[in-house]
């Protein structure tokens, strides 16, 4: 590969040898750290795989894996070991062989490709582009009432930035045919039984063609680990993770809407305004989620964090959305009677994070800090959560209470 500079052979052999182990050594009683969610059932290991630091562990076959929310507050970029993991299925590749790798590109298209990890970096423009990652169900945990589905705090989600090959150039090279309709993306990972169906996703045409959806190879200037899709991946900037699948092997251009599993069942929102129904109740018509809705942290202070009475304190946090650029990040010290716009920090796009922070004084006593962010189109986050049934888009102005000494 020519970035082979980056990657390892611990990289793309995770499932052998040492991986096993520590696949199986995922359970409390081996690992040194716990954390507690703020929720209930919120007790998780910490855990350590191949690729990565500690992590907070929802499950371990497949691994998924949630990023310890500390690690927001270090940079606007979210380091590869630090990134979450999110699988569907359990029958992951145990290795991938960099040179007998094909990205094979088919369907409705004049010109079939099979092409190498080394065709996809020297015959095409490459690119670079900043983007937020989420899962549909970050936040899950918080839902209220409860939903179904991994209990998430708010770590499944991360920043980086990726290098690769905008999709459209693949697909101008492959030729689209008359009526082409969307396009599908499937990975080297299957379901464990035939009953499950294989996790392939599909966008529309227009989507896949505008330039920003990428084939990337890269993430923060190293090959992808594998836990995050080596040797490629899709890069669907301002939409759900859901989009993003690792280890592509395979698209293809269909002249159907297609109806796979993971789009016409999984994945799919109440088709409102909200995306959003009564609590407890179920959509009448729903569409596949799509791009994120607006959202912000707090990330210098955990809750019950304890901050010197009477002296400025930093807060600091992040504030991203599905595209439409942040303009503004508000922030109540105060549980909400009173805001004040902080001060954003460096712009690395809108689909990056864009870090805040703003000094306070704060008084002896409690402290309740509420954030909330606007986007240039005037979008903004509620202050009482929207429910539906999958538990997906949860956006609800946070609160977090520090204590001043
Ligand atoms: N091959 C494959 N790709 C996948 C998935 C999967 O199960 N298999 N899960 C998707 C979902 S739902 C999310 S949220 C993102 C998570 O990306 P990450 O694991 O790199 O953080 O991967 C997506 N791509
Ligand atoms: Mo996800």
């Amino acid at each position: 590969m020519r970035n082979g500079g980056n990657v390892s052979d611990f990289d793309r052999r995770l499932f052998l040898a040492g991986a096993g182990a520590a696949l199986l050594g995922a359970t409390t009683r081996d690992t040194p750290g716990h954390v507690t969610l703020p929720f209930g059932n919120g007790a998780r290991p910490l855990v350590r795989m191949p690729g990565k630091r500690e992590m907070i562990l929802l499950t371990t076959r497949p691994p998924q894996l949630e990023t310890p929310f500390g690690v927001f507050d270090e940079g606007l970029i979210t380091p590869n070991d630090a990134f979450f993991v999110r699988y569907h299925l359990s029958g992951l590749p145990s290795e991938i062989d960099p040179r007998s790798f094909r990205l094979k590109i088919g369907g409705h298209v004049t010109a079939p490709l099979e092409l190498t990890l080394e065709s996809l970096q020297r015959d095409f423009p490459v690119t670079e582009i900043v983007a937020v990652n989420q899962c549909s169900g970050n936040s899950r945990g918080f839902v209220t009432p409860r939903v179904g589905g991994g209990q998430l705090g708010n770590g499944a989600m991360g920043n980086a930035r990726w290098r690769g090959v905008a999709l459209k150039h693949l697909l101008a090279k492959a030729g689209l045919r008359e009526g082409a309709r969307q396009v599908t993306f499937n990975g080297l990972d299957n379901p464990p039984i035939d009953t499950v169906p294989d996790f392939v996703k599909a966008l529309d045409i227009d989507h896949a063609i505008d330039g920003e959806v990428m084939v990337a190879f890269a993430m923060n200037g190293a090959d992808l680990p594998f836990l995050n899709g080596y040797p490629l991946r899709l890069v669907v900037p301002g939409h759900f993770g859901t989009y993003w699948v690792k280890h592509l092997n395979e698209i293809n251009v269909v002249d159907a809407d297609f109806d796979g599993y993971w789009m016409k069942t999984a994945y799919r929102i109440p088709d409102n305004n909200c995306a959003c129904v009564e609590p407890g109740t179920k959509p009448d018509k729903t569409v596949p989620i799509g791009r994120f809705n607006v959202r912000s942290f707090l990330t210098s202070h955990a809750d019950g964090a304890k901050v010197s009475a009477g002296q400025t304190t930093e807060l600091r946090g992040i504030a991203f959305a599905g595209g439409d650029p942040v303009k503004q990040v508000l922030v109540s010290a105060d549980d909400g009677r009173s805001w004040q716009a902080a001060r954003l920090g460096e712009d690395a796009g809108r689909y990056s994070f864009r870090p805040w922070r703003l000094g306070v004084t704060l008084a002896r006593g409690r402290h309740a800090i509420k954030v909330r962010a606007v986007t240039a189109g005037a979008e903004t986050q509620p202050f009482d959560a929207r429910w539906q049934p999958a538990g997906y888009m949860r956006n609800a102005v946070e609160t977090v209470q520090v204590e001043a000494v």
